[in-house]
């Protein structure tokens, strides 16, 4: 089986410091979470930024410092997000882009996200996507809901992606399509031939679906934005929800992809 690509997404957009102290606020903490979960066996690490007081931003800089601490700390794969926060412009989300991460994400549709909509019309994942192409950022395509891998499917159909790609599926989001094992089967067997997949179970959902990722030959992500539990009532860092991963892997007998592997495993140029 393909080397296990682990990416840890370490801090979202929404997750406060009241829910949870391990978040990685700063540059300087990014940098020193990137080089933590590195040694923990991560390939890539999904980047959201934050004020110092923790809202979240998409300020140019303050990506652009993440990354710089980041590359200084660890050699992760970058990648950032351009699905943001609830209520943020295409231009507020696709900004950051002109730093040329390795990789960022497109969401693939709109979905309910607890009592918010996440809005992911066409013309957003168009003007998304038209960013991504015009700075030569490879995307990962964010699947939440099974009509998002027909939406994926239409873009292609357009003319505006090709296929193959590498896909994410987010289960388990209030609002959204449920993290059972039956979905991902569903959606796995939905993919245009040669796709990579990865799958990012929210909450408690995140470990039963990497590990059964592992066993399937997809990929995995784990990290505080979609699970900050490391069991019942235990809050977790995202190292270890990372060192997790990679001792089931160990046990299952796949290997980890390093850094250079996981480029050539993801298709990044
Ligand atoms: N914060 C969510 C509304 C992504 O990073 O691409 C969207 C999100 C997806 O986190
Ligand atoms: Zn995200």
């Amino acid at each position: 089986m393909e080397p296990l690509v682990i990416t840890v997404a370490a801090v979202g957009a929404e997750l406060t410091l009241e829910q949870t102290p391990h978040l990685p606020i700063t540059p300087q903490q990014l940098g020193e979470t990137a080089a933590l979960c590195q040694a923990a066996g991560a390939a890539m690490i999904h980047v959201h930024c934050r004020e110092d007081d923790g809202r979240n931003t998409s300020a140019i800089a303050r990506f652009g410092a993440a990354l710089e601490a980041i590359r200084a700390h660890s050699a992760l794969l970058v990648q950032f997000t351009t699905g943001g926060a609830i209520g943020m412009t295409v231009a507020e989300r696709t900004a950051p882009l002109a730093l040329k991460p390795d990789m960022a994400t497109l969401t693939c549709g709109t979905v309910n996200f607890g009592d918010d909509v996440f809005e992911n019309s066409f013309p957003i994942m168009r003007g998304i996507l038209a960013e991504l192409q015009r700075h030569g950022v490879t995307p990962e395509l964010e699947i939440f809901d099974a009509g998002h891998l027909s939406n994926a499917k239409r873009l292609v159909a357009e003319g505006l992606l090709a296929f193959p790609q590498h896909v994410d599926f987010v289960l388990g989001v209030p609002g959204a399509l449920d993290a059972s094992v039956r979905n991902l089967v569903f959606l796995i067997d939905a993919l245009p031939a040669g796709c990579t997949w990865s799958v990012a179970g929210i909450g408690r959902d995140q470990l039963p679906l990497a590990t059964v990722a592992i066993a399937m030959g997809g990929h995995v992500r784990v990290g505080l934005e979609d699970n900050i539990y490391y069991s019942r009532g235990r809050l977790a860092r995202n190292d270890e929800l990372v060192a997790r991963v990679a001792r089931i892997a160990a046990e299952l007998g796949r290997p980890l992809a390093t850094h250079e592997r996981a480029r050539q495993i993801l298709r990044i140029p």
